[in-house]
């Protein structure tokens, strides 16, 4: 028994689709709790204006009734509002009538670091705009509908997820470094930080690589757009302390003075609190755009500008959030089972018991 996400969507297209499978008969779905993770993650400092066109909302086609989920699939849409300036440049169908709104003329400047250039080699594509639709950070907006329910679900079993900004542009003081860099027609990336609490040790294993639970949550983090790196507890700084410095003894009741191993060991939680960093690169739609090639001439060009944010860490952190809520529902639907969420609760529970002594 495991959990399965499938997402589809462009980011200016009728709307962002996830199909959750996988969940327990029985879950209690809050709708505000949902659109408020989706609202926490069009929040911030710095977004695009896109986001007040945007009001994201949840709305679900399958899978549940009268707020509560029949362990079939879930299948969960969060509308485009921004797609009625696109109908006709972004129609799924050959459009009809003369081209209006936005996206009628083809996109040939590709952005460094956006997914333009090799998009459009990988596909054979003549237009950026499609490789650059799906690639957009949009796409989070669905995958955070999907670990909205993963955080549902955990709380069933008392994990609670939550994700913070650590810094945005290598400053604790955010405005002013997305003031300074907006100014300048400029971007900044930033490093945010989740942590779960509650995780009962034994999620995740050693068995085979792609097991580890610090493999799937790097993994998840990774494929979150922008994100260039992933530290699980003290990550990188382990490499430069010894091996007296850098482990976590074990105390009488099994309990551990320091977590430097970010509640992982051998892929394996072990109790502790899981905690996790992401860095994200600077955003590549720059106002002052970087040196390009027109895909049309393969002349020398300025790169792409539109509309973009200066800084997205602020969404990052809610995202970061659902990512790794997702990866622990996940491994703990492997652990514990279940069809109907009172199994999986008492699974959990029995498991707990056993284990008792050591607490
Ligand atoms: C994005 C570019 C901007 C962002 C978008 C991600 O979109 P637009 O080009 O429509 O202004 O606002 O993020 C969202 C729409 C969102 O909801 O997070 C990109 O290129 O990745």
């Amino acid at each position: 028994m495991t959990l399965g996400l499938t997402t589809a969507g462009e980011s200016h297209g009728p709307a962002l689709v996830a199909i959750v499978t996988g969940l327990p008969a029985g879950l209690v779905l809050d709708r505000t709790a949902i659109d408020a993770d989706l609202r926490r993650r069009q929040e911030g400092y710095g977004r695009s204006p896109r986001q007040r066109i945007e009001t994201d909302q949840v709305e679900v086609l399958a899978g549940l009734r009268h707020g509560r989920t029949l362990g079939t699939p879930l299948a969960l849409v969060v509308p485009n509002r921004d797609h009625a300036n696109w109908t006709w440049g972004m129609s799924p169908w050959p459009p009809e009538g003369e081209p209006g709104g936005k996206g009628t003329k083809p996109v040939t400047l590709p952005r460094p670091g956006h997914a333009d250039l090799a998009g459009v080699l990988k596909y054979e594509l003549d237009d950026v705009r499609d490789a650059l639709e799906r690639a957009s950070a949009r796409h989070t907006a669905a995958f955070v509908a999907a670990g909205a329910v993963a955080k549902a679900l955990l709380a069933a079993i008392s994990v609670s997820v939550s994700g913070i900004v650590l810094e945005i542009g290598g400053s604790a003081d955010w405005p002013a470094a997305i003031d300074a860099a907006r100014a300048e027609r400029d971007t900044l990336g930033g490093v945010v930080e989740v942590r779960a609490t509650g995780a009962p040790p034994g999620l995740g294993s050693y068995a085979s690589k792609e097991d580890r639970l610090d493999g799937r949550l790097a993994a998840a983090l990774m494929g979150i757009q922008a994100v260039k790196g992933v530290e699980i507890g003290d990550g990188f700084a382990l490499a430069r302390v010894r091996g007296s410095e850098a482990h976590d003894e074990i105390r009488p009741g099994l309990r551990r003075d320091t977590n430097r191993a970010g509640g992982i060991e051998a892929g394996i939680s072990n109790g502790e609190e899981i905690v996790v960093r992401a860095a994200m690169k600077p955003l590549p739609t720059l106002m002052r755009p970087l040196a390009s090639v027109d895909l049309a001439t393969g002349e020398p060009a300025e790169a792409l500008v539109e509309r973009s944010d200066v800084a997205a860490v602020e969404a990052l952190a809610v995202v970061a959030e659902a990512a790794v809520a997702w990866e622990l529902a996940r491994a703990a639907r492997e652990k514990f089972g279940g069809d109907a969420l009172g199994d999986f609760a008492a699974a959990h529970r029995a498991y707990v018991e056993r284990i008792a002594w050591t607490r």
